[in-house]
């Protein structure tokens, strides 16, 4: 994934029209574009063809190592990156990481509330599935900080992180954390004005982004 502005747009709505003139609204000032089951399932797989690169399928792949693979086979080609659940284990990560022709990205830990029950209760494990099964990046919550330090500090994958905005997350806590990639969906498709909401948080994010760069052990 292109790593300029360090802002990946959510693109959660069901209507195609409406998500193509999102895109071309705010295009210029996102790295990635992320398409969930909302998009997918109400505009069909297609839809994604006429999608601009790179995009990532959110499909959150969470099944047996065959049925996995099953999974690529129909996104691949179609999408740069793919997200898959980290709880399944080891050998159904490594199946999208064999099968899919692009970057896959384990969920180890979720945004909402109730999320801590079980995957902070299996931080530990989560991050060792991803780790040995050769993810190239995962998924970790804007609303809590210190999971994306947990990853961090045990790992050198990248983070991506949802959950700032509508969720409650913070930008500079989030960056702080050592986020990688802000993905955000409605602060952004539900402002009033799409493109400035895409402009103002992609050149917040990529400052604080240089910021923390910059900030490195002395
Ligand atoms: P929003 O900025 O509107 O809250 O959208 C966040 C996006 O990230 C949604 O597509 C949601 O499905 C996804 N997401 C999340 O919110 N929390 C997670 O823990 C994992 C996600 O993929």
């Amino acid at each position: 994934m292109k790593a300029e502005t360090g802002l990946v747009l959510a693109l959660d709505v069901t209507d195609g029209e409406r998500g193509l003139e999102l895109v071309d609204a705010v295009w210029d000032h996102v790295d990635a574009l992320k398409v969930n089951y909302p998009l997918i399932l109400s505009q069909g797989l297609g839809f994604l063809d006429e999608l601009p690169r790179p995009s990532i399928a959110d499909l959150k792949v969470a099944d047996v190592p065959n049925t996995n693979r099953l999974i690529c086979g129909q996104v691949n080609s179609r999408v740069d990156g793919l997200i898959a659940h980290a709880f399944t284990g080891e050998q159904s990560l490594k199946s999208c990481v064999r099968n899919f022709d692009g970057e896959v990205y384990a969920v180890v830990d979720m945004t909402h509330a109730g999320a801590e029950t079980f995957f902070g209760a299996n931080r530990g494990e989560l991050l060792d599935a991803a780790v040995s099964a050769g993810v190239d990046g995962v998924v970790a919550p804007a609303t809590r900080p210190r999971s994306i330090e947990y990853v961090k500090e045990r790992t050198d994958l990248a983070v991506l992180a949802p959950g700032v905005g509508a969720q409650g997350g913070r930008l500079e806590e989030t960056v702080g954390a050592g986020a990688d990639f802000v993905i955000v969906g409605r602060a952004i498709y539900d402002a009033p004005e799409p493109a400035e909401a895409a402009e103002e948080l992609s050149r917040r994010t990529s400052e604080l982004l240089q910021e923390d760069a910059g900030s490195g052990p002395e």
